[in-house]
């Protein structure tokens, strides 16, 4: 039988942020994205048998020792689930579409894309008695909270929510039921800032501990996730505006507010939001934006307005971003599995 697994898995974009852990990867809030399309990894691992577990990890075809601890701590947290993992070396290739100096993490694809591998690995050991997604996403959730809604495509929620039947702490779910318009949904993400993030993300739901704006922060984000499930299942666009936009800006005041405190917006960033917002208003458009926890800017938008995005794009945004790079993305349909 072979003794290798490859997967292809996405990156994501939240829309109401899981920022802040009550326990070992248990987040502090539900929260909610859009599975993205061009921006993936893909992962091959290969096993064989061994009498103690050890780790190679080739990026881009080349061995990357500096990745092998987080995947040992990583395999070391799933063992107690699956014990017989412990039986095998295991050799990891993978690799990105997006560059890995452009600041997109790539911990949600590559978390994503190493679990689904691993969840094909227990299949032929006829280890998984639940649903293999719903292992792939638990698993993901151990290796990074974000990943565990990478597992699958169109929109995904991961945490426990009154108004989410079947949600849960330990893995995500598909959310069902959208309007249509989400089919098509655009994610432009402009650049302003090529390199490391300068707040780690076990760093950045630290803050949350002991936050002044803590608790407020979990309401809010549970009050959000009731609004939004309204919002994608009616296609209201003007209210999604509203409330991604507020997100975004929550979870940096967040930041700003937390001690020690993180400015992640660069100037750029700042001129960006507010062209955006200038731009809408004057044209009569959905074009928002949304940030993740670096200064670079996710602009989402429905397909209705792809002529006016490359139009802002061209005459306002591009001399903002490093280098006038930016990444055309849109919803994806989530993993493949690829023969190998
Ligand atoms: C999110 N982010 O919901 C939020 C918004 C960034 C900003 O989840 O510690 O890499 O690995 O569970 O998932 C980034 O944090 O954190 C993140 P870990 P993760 O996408």
């Amino acid at each position: 039988m072979k003794q290798r697994a490859k997967w292809q898995s996405p990156s994501n974009i939240a829309l109401v942020k899981y920022w802040g852990k009550k326990g070992f990867q248990i987040p502090s809030n539900a929260s909610i994205s859009f599975t993205l399309s061009n921006c993936h990894t893909t992962t091959q691992l290969d096993w064989q048998r061994a009498e103690s577990t050890s780790f190679e990890v080739y990026l881009d075809g080349k061995r990357n020792e500096s990745f092998e601890p987080k995947i040992e701590t990583f395999f070391k947290n799933i063992i107690p689930l699956f014990p017989d993992l412990a039986n095998y070396s295991y050799t990891i290739e993978t690799t990105n579409t997006f560059p890995h100096s452009s600041g997109i993490a790539s911990s949600a694809s590559g978390m994503s894309a190493l679990a689904l591998c691993i969840c094909s690995l227990l299949q032929q050991l006829g280890k998984i008695d639940t649903d293999f997604y719903e292992t792939a996403s638990n698993l993901a959730r151990i290796g990074s909270g974000s990943a565990s809604r990478s597992v699958y495509g169109g929109l995904v929620e991961w945490g426990e929510h009154e108004d989410y039947e079947k949600s849960s702490d330990q893995f995500a779910i598909p959310f069902k039921g959208f309007h249509p318009v989400f089919n098509t949904y655009q994610d432009t993400i402009l650049l302003v800032h090529e390199g490391q993030k300068s707040v780690s993300s076990s760093v950045g739901h630290g803050l949350l501990n002991d936050h002044p704006f803590g608790t407020q922060r979990f309401e809010v984000a549970e009050k959000n996730m009731s609004k939004i499930k309204d919002i994608l299942s009616s296609g209201d666009l003007d209210k999604l505006v509203e409330l991604i936009e507020s997100e975004a800006l929550m979870l940096h005041g967040l930041m700003m507010t937390s001690t020690p405190s993180f400015i992640l917006m660069l100037p750029n960033t700042l001129a960006i939001i507010q062209k955006i917002q200038t731009f809408r208003k004057q044209n009569d458009c959905h074009i928002a934006f949304t940030l993740d926890a670096g200064a670079n800017v996710h602009m989402l938008y429905p397909e209705k307005d792809i002529d006016k995005a490359q139009q802002l794009i061209d005459t306002e945004l591009i001399g903002l971003c490093s280098n006038g790079k930016y990444i055309c993305d849109k919803v994806g349909n989530g993993p493949i599995e690829i023969e190998c």
